[in-house]
């Protein structure tokens, strides 16, 4: 099925000059990336971003952690391109991610963990929309 879903790269991994390797990646995985922009982020889309982990104890991390520089989100389409960018990324800790995924061969922490990708296809539709909207105009992006 072929499927949206959302991408960002973190503070860690555009400040490692990691996006044009990620970029490569995504295309050498047969996704196609729709739309995508560098961004600040600001704190409200962050905790709007990461609303299922409110509460949790790394919660305040993950935040400051976004905030701290801009990242680089995507709207990456393809076949089962949710399950495929979760393969590319790997584990969310670094230390436990397989050699040849992003996390696994750049990964510093598990806070800095260089990118993210949503997790289901609910997520994806739950995450895209804060970032990327449909229409015409320069805050806007076109399909196709
Ligand atoms: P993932 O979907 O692989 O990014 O992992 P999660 O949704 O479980 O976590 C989202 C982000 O929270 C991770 F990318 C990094 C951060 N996190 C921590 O800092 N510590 C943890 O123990 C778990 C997650």
């Amino acid at each position: 099925m072929t499927e949206r879903t959302f991408i960002m790269v973190k503070p860690d991994g555009v400040a490692k000059g990691l996006t044009d390797e990620i970029i490569g990646r995504i295309k050498q995985a047969d996704l196609r990336i729709v739309s995508m922009k560098q961004i600040n982020m600001n704190r409200t889309t962050a905790e709007r971003l990461y609303a299922v982990h409110r509460g949790k104890e790394f919660f305040g991390r993950l935040v400051e952690h976004v905030l701290s520089g801009p990242v680089v989100v995507m709207l990456v389409e393809g076949e089962s391109a949710v399950a495929r960018m979760r393969e590319l990324i790997g584990a969310t800790d670094p230390a436990k991610a397989a050699k040849g995924t992003i996390r696994g061969d750049f990964g510093s922490s598990i806070t800095e963990n260089i990118i993210h990708a949503a997790d289901s296809l609910e997520s994806a539709e739950y995450e895209i929309p804060i970032f990327f909207k449909e229409g015409l105009g320069p805050e806007f992006f076109v399909f196709r």
